[in-house]
């Protein structure tokens, strides 16, 4: 974490807390300024600092206590900001009574750090999620994920940001500092007011507990005083269930510059925007032609959908206070991303969603609802698909998959996307009897990983599976290769300390398991000595060697095979 921007954030939170009363002229327009609650900011991560999961009492409203789910006592969670090529490492304590997790949204992580439901961390038990940051920046988020669990511990609170930074994006001139602004979107219910009891009702099962009370960083009412310049905004959609048409209450122009992975390849005027649920969008917005003492909102514009999707909502009123500048431009081009050719797949995977009546189960993906000791899809690891999405119901089912970043190809058909579908994506919106193609491709960590909705009710309903990305094949496999013998990739992979090594021999010979360096340079024999034929099964453990990708071999009667392994420590 760099600590200068720790000390942006914080002096900005600490000026949202003591923001003085200020006099303006009698303009009608300004009546509204400070009424409301000045946005807030979550602390952010401090290196060394661990993350404590439990229950709290937190001021939502002023003047009375909300009962949330926290990290460290805050909601939202404390703000966690690395850049590409750290190792990132946070001890999880959960204190409260329940299973959690911590899921990594959008994050290329290893399976057994991608906090999923299968490796949920027990109530009064720790552990260590640690993983190198290998992707570019952007604004990613993270939330619990356990069992049936998932839906109730984000509703009560349990979300944060995860925000990576790189030298790439500085190129830019994108606004810095105290212009550039995470916004967390979620609703909450009015009844409950100030609680954030979760009871959802057979309706709300069936269509995602969906809120009145729009919150912004936690913060309802929400207002945020800004200088007639240029900002960033990064919003990250951590409602339950709601999906956002956002626009400014004037109808102006603002530009999306960045999806769920990060910046896009060009600035893209527009003047709204759909979000659903785990769905992040990176935006610009020029507060200059506004003058001082009047104000502009942040809306959900309404819009037709089922239940009470697309109300008309007001999100977040900007206050303009001052004239400073950022500095920031909107600049024309942006990183270039290299798009995939649906040419190059190599295979078509359908995804059907669709709705029972009635009871758990209702939602479902081809028919399937989580199971999570089941593989439903091996997916082959470095290897262009297509997958389609074919929405058969009349509701919205924001579709994540875990492990990858992929891009989106089409909607009904239509390869003209709109800006918020052109660039990396891990959540895609696929709207009532709707079908999206995107181009998948797992580059990263094979692995049992997740495909599920990221409306939270429909996913604690079972609409998830489990996908097992294939481990990397004969990657170093020698041309000659004999065929009386084979060799396995290691499991764990990565690992720390210990794996497991197979491998089969169709005739009894002289073995031996040697470890090298990418570069060829032999670190160590494991085994060398007779086997017979049949499986063999090898534990291999290293403390002392540095995380990195290494070479086994295994050579038998003078032949060699080789696979790469990863150690990560
Ligand atoms: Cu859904």
């Amino acid at each position: 974490m760099k600590r200068r921007d720790f000390i942006i954030k914080s002096s900005l939170a600490g000026m949202a807390l003591v923001a003085l009363p200020k006099i303006y002229s009698q303009d009608s327009k300004i009546t509204k300024l400070q009424v409301g609650n000045p946005l807030r900011f979550p602390p952010e991560l401090q290196e060394g600092e661990s993350l404590k999961f439990n229950s709290a009492n937190v001021e939502v409203w002023p003047g009375t206590t909300t009962q949330v789910l926290a990290l460290n006592n805050s909601y939202p969670g404390p703000t966690i900001r690395v850049q590409k090529g750290d190792d990132f490492s946070v001890l999880f304590e959960n204190q409260f009574t329940e299973e959690a997790t911590i899921h990594w949204h959008g994050l290329l992580v290893p399976e057994l750090m991608d906090g999923q439901p299968k490796d949920a961390v027990q109530a009064g038990s720790n552990y260590t999620y640690s993983f190198p940051i290998i992707q570019r920046a952007g604004t990613y988020f993270y939330h619990s994920h356990a069992h049936h669990l998932t839906a109730k511990h984000v509703y009560k609170g349990y979300a944060g940001f995860f925000i990576i930074e790189d030298d790439d994006e500085l190129q830019y001139g994108l606004p810095t500092g105290a212009y550039d602004i995470p916004l967390l979107i979620q609703d909450r219910h009015s009844v409950y007011q100030p609680q954030f009891n979760y009871a959802p009702n057979m309706m709300d099962r069936m269509l995602g507990y969906l809120g009145d009370i729009p919150l912004v960083n936690g913060t309802p009412d929400a207002f945020f005083d800004v200088q007639k310049t240029l900002y960033r905004f990064r919003i990250v959609n951590g409602s339950n269930a709601r999906v956002y048409n956002f626009g400014f209450s004037d109808n102006s122009q603002f530009w999306i510059i960045g999806t769920d992975g990060g910046l896009k390849d060009e600035a893209v005027p527009v003047s709204n925007v759909f979000l659903s649920p785990g769905e992040r969008i990176e935006i610009l917005y020029d507060f200059s032609p506004i003058d001082i003492g009047n104000s502009v909102s942040l809306q959900s514009q309404a819009f037709s959908g089922i239940g009470n999707q697309g109300t008309l909502m007001d999100i977040l009123r900007f206050d303009i206070a001052g004239d400073s500048s950022s500095g920031g431009v909107v600049p024309q081009n942006l990183l270039p991303i290299d798009y995939y050719d649906i040419n190059d797949k190599t295979g078509t995977r359908t995804f059907t969603l669709s709705q029972a009546m009635m009871g758990t189960g209702m939602h479902r993906i081809n028919g399937l609802t989580y199971d999570m000791n089941r593989i439903d899809e091996v997916i082959p690891f470095n290897e262009l698909e297509e997958w389609k999405f074919i929405n058969s119901t009349n509701n919205y089912h924001p579709m994540h998959v875990h492990g990858v970043l992929f891009q989106i190809y089409s909607r009904n058909g239509n390869t003209t996307l709109a800006s918020n579908d052109k660039g990396w994506k891990d959540t895609v919106l696929v709207k009532p009897n709707e079908t999206v193609q995107a181009l998948v491709k797992f580059i990263d960590y094979s692995g049992t990983y997740l495909l599920h909705c990221h409306n939270l009710e429909h996913e604690d309903d079972g609409m998830m599976l489990n996908i097992k990305i294939d481990t990397p094949t004969n990657i170093e496999d020698e041309n000659t290769s004999p065929n009386n013998f084979e060799l396995y990739q290691n499991y764990p992979n990565p690992f720390n300390p210990s794996t497991t090594i197979k491998f089969k021999l169709t005739n009894a010979g002289f073995a031996t398991l040697t470890i090298f360096s990418l570069l060829g340079t032999k670190i160590e024999t494991i085994f060398a000595g007779n086997k017979s034929s049949g499986s063999h099964s090898i534990t291999y453990t290293n403390k002392s060697l540095a995380s990195g990708t290494y070479i086994y071999e295994l050579k038998v009667n003078g032949y060699a095979l080789r696979k790469k392994m990863i150690l990560l420590k």
